[in-house]
């Protein structure tokens, strides 16, 4: 097998320590593995003496050959040397690339395990044929990890090395196993390059069935997750603020012609409110906190909001449920973490979720975000409502959280902040009775969950047009004369909200005059 047969999908690095591999055969558990798929094999071993490494990697090699995959050694290019294997792995502490190179020679294949973007450029130019980028998620696998990067991580990587073409290739490694690799490969993927497969450890040799794990994962890794967007980048960079206002109210009518499902996982103050906003705004709300309903009710085409006014242990466990169920039918989920860093129970309800699926829509107050984005450990501010930045941070920080997730992030306030990381809107409407009312800021989620049901193709766009809808029929409901404060000013608000939903109906688009939208 030559160098350029390799295949990267699904690459396996084995462990033979009891805490992983248990009491099987390493050799067994590699070759059910390939025959599951494993497109490359790695043989780690940090602890066997030099002539238990040989003979092992011989066995390894006899199976690998049998199979038409390659098998690479870590760190040991002596090993690979008597083996007469594919190549070596190595990191950044292990023997130089260059020295390497010069002992295997160019056929060989040579890795290098990498975990910012100068070790990737340089181990590019230093003629890599692949880069091990990580470690992506702390894992129990390799304890003494130097740097956890998260998908931004690995993305900034990716971007990093998009000069070098197709010709150097890249996989992922840490703590990725099957209940997350498409999230991680779908946050992780730069629009310049992307990953040619994911490496794992556990997830294959510690499983019972390494030969259905291996199908599993490389199954997962060929199939892009369901809520991957369809619509073309080009496509979505070209509507700027014309674009969104032209869309806007075909949005909203789809919404009245489809009654999409909104489901609430919400808090008791809001619940009645929420579900009467749906109405107004033309979906069809069910108010279900019971995880356990979430894959009956995933299947009906609409969205999920996650509010997370009430968090309990309970509660935390059927969001996480209903998370699941929705991204595998890849509908929208809407994540509003309510008063994220008021206490440690809800920021580490909000590491949980987050950690647990993939959120097409973050939306909260300045404090709100900031506390989501401050939980990759990189900048922690703490409980923070008040307005201590400016217009350019705030775009900034919803831009950077939009661009970490990969999704669509509303900062509310007297101007939101609207982001997909490519394109940052502000919008300037709305009145302040909003603020004098309980729930308005967690109802505003359901009326998004109701537009990104409807236009999953371009989220943002949905999202800016069920602001709009939300924020104008605020100012009209305010501006009515029977209107004399927040009190009366709900059941209005709620009759604006249905009256430009049948104007959009009509194609009547007058109300959006008032608009106040530009683009950052
Ligand atoms: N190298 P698992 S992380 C072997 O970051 C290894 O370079 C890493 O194990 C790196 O798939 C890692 O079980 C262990 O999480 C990955």
């Amino acid at each position: 097998m030559t160098k350029s047969d390799a295949g990267y999908s699904l690459y396996l690095v084995t462990d033979s320590t009891p805490a992983i591999l248990g009491d099987k055969d390493l050799c067994h558990v590699v070759e059910a593995a390939v025959k599951g798929g494993v497109t490359c094999v790695q043989f780690r071993d940090k602890t066997s003496d030099t002539g238990l490494l040989v003979e092992t990697a011989r066995r390894l090699h006899k199976i690998t050959q049998k199979y038409s995959v390659p098998l690479l050694i870590n760190d040991r290019v002596d090993v690979a040397l008597a083996v007469g294997c594919e190549g070596v792995h190595i990191g950044q502490d292990d023997m130089e690339l260059s020295l390497a190179r010069r002992l295997l020679g160019p056929d060989a294949i040579i890795g290098v395990t990498v975990s910012n973007s100068g070790e990737a450029q340089r181990a590019c130019e230093g003629g890599a044929d692949y880069v091990g980028i990580g470690t992506v998620y702390a894992t129990p696998t390799k304890k003494n990890a130097k740097s956890i990067i998260g998908t931004a991580g690995v993305r900034g990587i990716l971007d990093a090395m998009r000069g070098y073409g197709h010709s150097v290739k890249t996989v992922c490694i840490g703590g990725i196993n099957e209940s997350n690799l498409q999230r991680i490969v779908f946050q992780s993927n730069s629009y310049h390059k992307k990953l040619d497969g994911v490496a794992v450890v556990s997830a294959i040799i510690a499983s019972a069935d390494p030969q259905a794990a291996a199908q599993g994962l490389l199954s997962l890794f060929r199939t892009p997750p369901p809520y991957q967007g369809t619509t073309a980048e080009e496509e979505k960079k070209a509507s700027g603020v014309f674009g969104m206002l032209d869309l806007a109210p075909s949005i909203i009518k789809a919404i009245h012609m489809c009654t999409p499902l909104s489901h609430n996982m919400t808090n008791l103050v809001v619940q009645n409110f929420a579900a009467n906003v749906a109405l107004a705004v033309g979906a069809s709300p069910i108010m279900a906190n019971y995880g356990e309903e979430a894959p009956d009710l995933c299947k009906l085409g609409g969205s999920l909001v996650i509010n997370m006014g009430t968090v309990t242990p309970d509660g935390l466990d059927n969001y996480l449920k209903a998370l699941r169920a929705y991204n595998q039918v890849g509908q929208p989920v809407v994540f509003d973490p309510v008063g994220a860093g008021a206490t440690a129970v809800r920021r580490a309800a909000v590491k949980t979720i987050m950690s647990n699926g993939y959120l097409d829509v973050i939306k909260g107050n300045e404090g709100e975000i900031n506390t989501v984005f401050g939980d990759d450990g990189t900048q922690q501010r703490g409980v923070d409502s008040s307005n201590a930045l400016d217009a350019t941070q705030k775009a900034k920080l919803a831009l950077k959280l939009a661009y970490r997730e990969k999704n669509v992030v509303v900062m509310t306030g007297q101007t939101d902040f609207v982001s997909d990381h490519e394109r940052t809107f502000t919008i300037q409407n709305g009145h302040q009775y909003l603020s004098m009312v309980t729930g308005t800021g967690c109802v505003l989620g359901t009326a998004i969950s109701a537009a990104v049901a409807v236009y999953p193709d371009d989220k943002l766009a949905a999202t800016i047009a069920a602001m709009l809808h939300f924020e104008i029929a605020a100012e009209l409901a305010a501006e009515r004369p029977d209107v004399q404060g927040p009190g009366t000013f709900v059941p209005a608000f709620i009759d604006e909200l249905h009256k430009i939903r049948q104007a959009a109906a009509r194609d009547d688009t007058a109300w959006l005059k008032r608009a106040k939208l530009t683009l950052v």
